[in-house]
């Protein structure tokens, strides 16, 4: 059985949907510390764990007889910047407590999200090599790079099958945007469809690496559902779709509402994104376990206008 630590979260709640689809809605207990999202927060099938509280996730691991756990709780860029003492507490402690659980047999396998945070503003930043660099800027990129390392060493040492992937940043409309600095690709669209314009924290041409939440998710079930011998990377794997700028974005967004309005005011997250890559190349992950993304900036418009116009009822332009 799966436990998901974080459900309500923006990339959680998604793969609590989509893992309840694959292996049933009873082998798969959603938790968070906060049940935001009834959805998910389905009697029976979900838990209030903080993830920083040991007992808390061992007593639902023993109680649902729980075999993997995905570790989807975590305090993101943005806010990270914000609250650097807290940050490193959630998402170090929720780590160690998950690797432990599975170096002492409580559970099988581990999935742990990383991010292209890891990189900082001395690696390479266009086509970044899975293996180069990283002295990250921000307390969030910093809790990335030493997991990798945490969880290469609980591999090696100890056995455990944990799997990680470099997210970059990611784009969906079922929740709402959360603290991250790639967040921005998310609001403009929630702006386009509910005000037809938008303000930007980050300068027009702040080209990232982004990827459709659809692809998130496909490669984390690929990823964790791939023969253990074809893990070849037990840090992270770099994993990429497409890259864009806020100009690009809001291009795409005028095809369909040719009124749409963009202004740019740069805050401190603007720091946060130039110390990011611009594209990243995800070859390993291509050639050890077949990855390949599907949508492309078109189809992500496409699909985030006609499903927040559905959610709030409106015609499609
Ligand atoms: C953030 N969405 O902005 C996250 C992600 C690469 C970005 O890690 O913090």
């Amino acid at each position: 059985k799966i436990l998901i630590i974080g459900a309500c979260g923006q990339i959680g709640s998604e793969l609590t949907f989509k893992l309840r689809s694959i292996y049933g809605n009873d082998n798969v207990i959603a938790s968070d510390i906060n049940p935001a999202n009834l959805d998910i927060a389905k009697p029976g099938l979900f838990e209030i764990i903080d993830a920083q509280d040991y007992a808390s996730i061992k007593a639902c691991v023993e109680k649902y007889n729980i075999d993997t756990i995905y570790l989807m709780a975590a305090m993101l860029s943005a806010t990270g910047e914000k609250f650097p003492m807290k940050a490193w507490d959630l998402n170090m402690n929720s780590l160690f407590h998950v690797l432990n659980l599975a170096k002492d047999k409580f559970i099988k396998q581990v999935f742990w999200p990383s991010s292209i945070a890891v990189f900082g503003p001395t690696t390479p930043s266009e086509n970044t090599p899975q293996h180069t660099i990283t002295e990250p800027t921000t307390v969030y990129g910093i809790t990335k790079q030493v997991g990798e390392r945490w969880c290469e060493y609980y591999n090696q040492k100890y056995g455990v099958d944990v799997r990680s992937l470099r997210y970059p940043g990611i784009i969906s409309w079922k929740t709402q945007p959360g603290g991250g600095t790639t967040d921005y690709a998310v609001e403009i669209y929630h702006k386009a469809v509910s005000q037809k314009k938008y303000d930007c924290f980050l300068s027009e041409n702040t080209k990232l690496p982004m990827m459709f939440m659809d692809d998130a998710i496909k490669a984390t079930i690929d990823i964790m559902s791939a023969d253990a011998k074809a893990i070849k990377l037990r840090s992270s794997y770099n994993l990429a779709a497409i890259s864009f700028t806020p100009k690009e974005v809001a291009q795409s967004i005028k095809q369909h509402i040719p009124d749409f309005k963009i202004s740019y005011t740069p805050d401190y997250r603007q720091d946060i994104a130039n110390s990011w890559p611009k594209s990243i190349n995800d070859a390993a992950a291509r050639e050890d376990w077949n990855w390949k993304h599907d949508f492309s900036l078109q189809d992500i418009t496409k699909e985030m206008l006609f499903q927040l116009n559905k959610k709030c009822n409106t015609a499609v332009p």
